[in-house]
């Protein structure tokens, strides 16, 4: 078991880890790897036998370049999943940013849900509202298939802080409890590698919101990088968990709410 809803946010504490289990063909580390429900069922527990407090059940790919899948073929991938991780007392995140994907995985029991999109359909906002259920509030710029040549900054750090400040106060206008609300800097969304290492810098900038943070490094692309200095190319991604068990212990002593990691 991995706690109750009403726990999730409670105050103190050691930094909780959030195990991804993504149902797709693509996603960029664990595609193809769970696109059988019972496989993704059983990775989700098995990442709960290892500790990690909630799982994040995500239907479509967010890598930069990825294109959208259908809504129907969305929920057909994640709702087994959640309704029954759920079912066996896990604490299910949903990884979506479709407002019917969200609404019918919170009636599978997913206690929080995990906006990609950074907070842009009011549908979904009022969903959440509504159902009062916890949010993520990601940054990001727009859909992955573009993403990239988003990433245009001045002072990356006071200009995501500054983004996330305002799409805070429009999902708390749209009736979402701020109590219920966890930021995100989004790194690697609309982000280059500087970029992400600028914010990971200065998570203490984005912590001055007041809400807790939730952080997901884990084998992304700028970590292959850097681990291939001196070699031939990017290290692949099942190479990376060092480094990423490098920044993950960083932001839990920079005193995160949360890590999103996919080797708990
Ligand atoms: N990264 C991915 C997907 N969903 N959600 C949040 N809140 N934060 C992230 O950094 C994040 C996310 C990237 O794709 P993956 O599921 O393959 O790791």
């Amino acid at each position: 078991m991995s706690g109750t809803a009403e726990d999730l946010l409670e105050p103190a504490g050691l930094t909780k880890v959030m195990g991804v289990v993504n149902v797709t063909p693509d996603s960029f580390s664990d595609g193809g790897t769970f696109l059988d429900p019972v496989d993704a069922v059983r990775a989700g527990l098995r990442m709960v036998a290892q500790g990690a407090d909630l799982i994040d059940v995500g239907g479509e790919s967010t890598r930069p370049g990825a294109s959208r899948v259908v809504a129907s073929e969305e929920m057909r991938r994640v709702l087994p999943v959640v309704a029954e991780l759920a079912a066996a007392g896990v604490r299910v995140s949903v990884d979506t940013s479709r407002v019917s994907v969200a609404a019918a995985a919170v009636d599978a029991g997913a206690v929080l849900v995990n906006d990609v999109s950074g907070g842009c359909d009011p549908d979904l906002l009022a969903l959440v509202a509504d159902r009062g259920v916890h949010y993520v509030l990601m940054h990001a710029r727009g859909p992955s298939v573009d993403m990239s040549s988003r990433a245009v900054y001045g002072d990356v750090v006071s200009e995501v802080t500054a983004e996330l400040a305002a799409r805070l106060e429009t999902v708390v206008a749209a009736g979402i409890a701020p109590e219920r609300v966890i930021l995100d800097p989004g790194i690697g969304f609309a982000k280059t590698a500087a970029h992400n290492w600028a914010l990971l810098n200065n998570i203490d900038a984005l912590a001055a919101l007041g809400r807790p943070l939730l952080v997901g490094t884990s084998r992304k692309s700028f970590l292959g990088t850097v681990l291939a200095a001196g070699d031939a190319g990017a290290r692949p991604t099942d190479e990376r968990d060092d480094a990423t068990q490098a920044t993950t212990a960083l932001l839990a002593a920079a005193g995160v709410w949360a890590v999103r990691v996919h080797a708990v």
